[in-house]
């Protein structure tokens, strides 16, 4: 089962839309496998943006995600990378789908609300910054235990 990492950003914690995107979430099916609140280091957010680092608006970026608490969710699901890229939107807001997150809910480029983990690579590489093995639990169960299960009814 594939996993991403999904960021409430600063932006999105301080305008109470905690709810709403954890709905969008939850509506399409996915799974929340880990979940916390938590004030970003700056070591933190410099490895989260790492590619970013030479770009002219990486200061303001570090600067906005240490800004104030994120949430960060571990989610769950059969192609959930892309399910849950196109759940967030485009990058630019002003160019992101109606009916995304960054569609409906921002108009700032830095502060859209989310940030979503872009392939499975850069997903494992993310999940890592804010999540220990233990802090993530599993909805699909191991084979061995489904079978467990069936036989003894
Ligand atoms: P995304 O994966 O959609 O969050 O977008 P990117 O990886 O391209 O950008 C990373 C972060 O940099 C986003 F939060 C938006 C921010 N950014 C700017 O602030 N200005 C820009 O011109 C481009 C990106």
């Amino acid at each position: 089962m594939e996993r991403t990492l999904l960021l409430i950003k600063p932006d999105g914690v301080m305008r109470g839309l905690l709810g709403e995107v954890i709905s969008r979430i939850e509506r399409k099916g996915l799974k929340i496998a880990g979940l916390k609140i938590l004030k970003l280091t700056k070591d933190q957010g410099e490895s989260l943006y790492s590619i970013h680092k030479a770009k002219e608006f990486y200061p303001r970026l570090i600067r906005h995600m240490t800004s104030a608490p994120v949430a960060a969710l571990v989610i769950e699901g059969p192609d959930c990378v892309r399910a849950v890229r196109r759940i967030v939107g485009s990058t630019n807001p002003q160019e992101a789908t109606p009916g995304s997150i960054r569609g409906d809910l921002a108009l700032n480029t830095t502060e859209n609300v989310v940030h979503a983990a872009d392939s499975v690579e850069s997903a494992e590489y993310e999940i890592k910054i804010f999540f220990k093995p233990d802090e993530i639990l599993s909805y699909s169960k191991p084979a061995a235990e489904s079978r467990h299960h069936t036989s003894t009814g």
